[in-house]
């Protein structure tokens, strides 16, 4: 019988029948570490990745089909209206686990906070998929079908799409500046404190006075996780900041960043909250997350927050609590280990800082 394929060595080979020797420089090779959990390589990284552990779940433990008559009491405009939001949600929470969190770990050194990263990538796609599970109980097939079709065309979400993933492209590469690396974790940030919120927005406010109850357990979910991603992300930024050759220039093309990505936010906001009547708010609530976003980063707060709807706010967390994760300006990691005092409730989206 006629062997399938060559055979390695021919006749008389003397290494015939034997493995191929090696002929590797062990010496040469570029060095592999293996993460050692047992020597700390900084004060927070176990302390994150405890608490994204604690707050671990997933979309089918929750039971999003006992909205099913709360979805059909809304309005068609507010069925409308929170569709898109979810879509929108979908397509944010898919950047970040398929580009953001993998490119932004190539470039972090602790091999302890390339964990944490790779545990909060793996949350990502298990956000991005509980909105389709929230879709398969409330939506028919085709409506599911044109929510992501409004997702793939609406230029809003497009340009925040697109704008935040140029950041995370400068990732791709294996040498970058410091200032790259900075934008990119800048434009983490802001994807997860602040671009997020449009969205939120709905699912909180119909929650809030009891619509869509079960649903919103899952965005809740989502959001306490999106808090310590912020705050985390936000950490290796500060980091980063400290080494960069010039600060201040990089300090403002990230305001610029934050400012096309606002201007852009406000149209998003009109398009999808113009018929159910709630721009307005949404736009404070946008605003207010914008400043936690900064805050997240080191900065201080750039706009202007009069009130933002109690409704949302109490949907997130109804024990009002002392401790203000958020308003504290981490400026260092000093301040980051204050948090190993704090509560698991802490690491909720906060109803206390002061706008
Ligand atoms: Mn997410
Ligand atoms: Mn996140």
């Amino acid at each position: 019988m006629k062997p399938a394929m060559s055979a390695p060595y021919a006749k008389g080979d003397e290494n015939a029948g034997s493995v191929r020797p090696l002929r590797t420089n062990y010496f040469r090779m570029k060095q592999y570490k293996a993460v050692n959990w047992n020597d700390p390589e900084n004060d927070y990284a176990l302390l994150f990745w405890e608490q994204n552990i604690k707050q671990f779940w997933i979309d089918t433990e929750y039971i999003p089909s006992k909205d099913i008559d709360s979805w059909k009491a809304l309005s068609p405009e507010m069925r409308e209206c929170y569709k898109k939001a979810l879509g929108g949600l979908t397509l944010l929470d898919t950047l970040q686990s398929h580009t953001g969190m993998p490119k932004i770990m190539d470039h972090i050194e602790s091999l302890q906070n390339k964990s944490v990263l790779a545990y909060m990538c793996m949350m990502e796609a298990i956000h991005a998929k509980s909105y389709s599970t929230i879709f398969t109980t409330v939506a028919t097939s085709r409506d599911i079908e044109d929510i992501f079709n409004w997702v793939q065309n609406n230029k809003y979400l497009q340009f925040k799409a697109s704008t935040i993933d140029k950041h995370y492209r400068k990732l791709a590469e294996t040498d970058i500046s410091k200032e790259d690396l900075f934008m990119g974790l800048c434009a983490s940030v802001l994807l997860e404190s602040f671009l997020f919120y449009s969205g939120f927005f709905i699912p909180l406010w119909l929650c809030g006075q009891g619509h869509m109850v079960a649903s919103a357990d899952i965005i809740k979910k989502i959001i306490a996780d999106e808090s310590i991603h912020g705050v985390f992300v936000g950490l290796l930024a500060q980091d980063v900041y400290k080494k960069l050759p010039n600060p201040e220039k990089s300090k403002e093309k990230l305001l610029t960043l934050l400012n096309d990505l606002y201007e852009n936010e406000l149209k998003y906001t009109e398009e999808i909250y113009t018929d159910v009547g709630l721009t307005a708010e949404v736009k404070e609530y946008v605003r207010y997350n914008a400043n936690k976003a900064l805050m997240n980063l080191g900065f201080e707060p750039a706009f202007e927050v009069k009130r933002v709807n109690p409704i949302v706010l109490n949907g997130l967390n109804v024990e009002t609590t002392q401790h203000d994760f958020f308003s504290k300006k981490s400026t260092n990691y000093e301040k980051a280990t204050e948090i190993v005092h704090l509560r698991d409730e802490d690491f909720m989206m906060d109803t206390s800082v002061a706008v």
